[in-house]
């Protein structure tokens, strides 16, 4: 390999989810069998049921992953795009979890590839929350000041790294003999640190949200899950339980047996306690344990129109979901192509466009799931302007409509 070969950012990304992975699986020892049963579930699903293979090749599917990190700040925000930006990762679509049925004081949005060919060479995806700190429902002014003092002092990357990252993302790629390290540096960014937590710090958070006191409590950021894709979510569930892992109590998006698989259906494990480190108010360090960190499995489908989407979020309110479905819904892709409920290249039903993004509600209830506790929220009007622009303002670079993308993947075929 000549050392002036220029690695392509799909190349880059494909190695930065192979290595967080990696990382990922060292870290949390559960990590490692979730991808070993996802692994067994899909070759025996593939054999069985060739016609999967509309929804992502088996390379695909095998290598699929999305995290989840949270940071704290706009500006972190911004060292978050630009960094992912170098491995052809961009800002698509808004999520409010403030508005959730189990609120959570962030907003998101999912950093990923965006057109068909980026995803086929490899789809790795960030879901990625930065903490409302400006919402007065959740923290009052003299809190917000102690975060934003608290954050405004901590470098979550290496400014040399970030300056890095914003000329590979303009070369497109970087040369071969400097991509093992970037790569490198890139997912030490996002490893558990074990400097000592200021425990009394961490704990007034805590007691507010403790998403806010992952996020403000601790000066580094780090993955908060790691996530395979699985082509039979059901079969999993029943396999990771009769291993004796206990999993949350559902499956989280549309039911199961609701004929063509649409959007996305997620689960998740409590993650065990994982050793850190506190330091207590008299200076002395002891060693603590946290249960932040947790394991969690989806599996994709056709992606929906916003009038699709509609009759999604029609039948998910209902009393009984699974029972309401087909009242909602046709359960072949056929029919969801024909009434323009969901995107097919070309119109064809047996070429669905996958759904690549994610789900509010299955997004906080994934939250929700692993928190000790609901964030306490007061009544009070929420005067702090998050929505889709400031999000894009706070990225500084336009955050992408996830409809538009899917238009445009139907309408071009691959
Ligand atoms: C992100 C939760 C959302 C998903 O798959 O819906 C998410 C988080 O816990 O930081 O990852
Ligand atoms: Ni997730």
């Amino acid at each position: 390999m000549s050392p002036s070969r220029n690695i392509p950012t799909w190349q880059l990304r494909a190695r930065f989810a192979a290595a967080l992975s990696a990382m990922y699986g060292a870290e949390v020892p559960a990590y490692p069998t979730l991808v070993a049963v996802s692994a067994a579930v899909n070759a025996e699903h593939l054999a069985t049921h060739p016609q999967a293979r509309r929804l992502g090749s088996a390379d695909r599917v095998t290598a699929e992953r999305h995290g989840a990190i949270r940071v704290g700040t706009a500006r972190e925000l911004r060292e978050v795009a630009t960094l992912f930006a170098a491995f052809g990762m961009h800002p698509v679509g808004f999520y409010d979890l403030r508005e959730a049925p189990s609120p959570v004081p962030v907003i998101s949005t999912a950093f990923r590839p965006t057109t068909p060919e980026e995803l086929s060479r490899n789809p790795f995806r960030m879901f990625t929350s930065v903490l409302a700190t400006d919402d007065r429902r959740f923290f009052d002014a003299g809190l917000r000041a102690r975060i934003q003092n608290f954050l405004a002092r901590r470098a979550l990357f290496d400014p040399e790294l970030i300056a890095w990252a914003r000329r590979v993302g303009a070369d497109g790629g970087c040369p071969a003999a400097a991509a093992d390290e970037f790569v490198a540096r890139a997912v030490a960014a996002f490893a558990l640190s074990r400097d000592p937590i200021d425990k009394a710090w961490y704990e007034e958070l805590a007691a507010v949200s403790a998403v806010a006191a992952d996020i403000a409590g601790v000066a580094t950021t780090h993955l908060n899950h790691l996530t395979p894709r699985v082509l039979d979510i059901d079969e999993l569930y029943r396999r990771m339980t009769a291993a004796g892992v206990a999993m949350i109590d559902a499956i989280q998006g549309p039911p199961a047996g609701s004929g063509t698989a649409v959007l996305l259906r997620q689960t998740s494990f409590r993650a065990l306690a994982e050793p850190r480190r506190f330091r207590r108010v008299d200076g002395t360090v002891h060693d603590g344990t946290l249960r932040v960190r947790f394991g969690e499995v989806e599996a994709r489908g056709v992606a929906l129109t916003p009038a699709g989407r509609q009759r999604y979020d029609a039948a998910m309110a209902a009393p009984d979901p699974a029972a309401a479905w087909h009242l909602h819904f046709p359960g072949t892709d056929r029919e969801l192509a024909a009434q323009q409920l969901a995107y097919y290249v070309g119109g064809d039903p047996t070429k669905p466009v996958v759904y690549e993004d994610f789900l509010p509600a299955s997004a906080a209830g994934i939250f929700r799931s692993n928190l000790d506790g609901d964030a306490r929220r007061t009544a009070a009007d929420d005067d702090s302007g998050y929505s889709p622009q400031w999000l894009a303002g706070a990225l500084d670079t336009d955050l992408r409509d996830p409809y538009a993308l899917y238009e445009k993947a139907a309408s071009c075929p691959p």
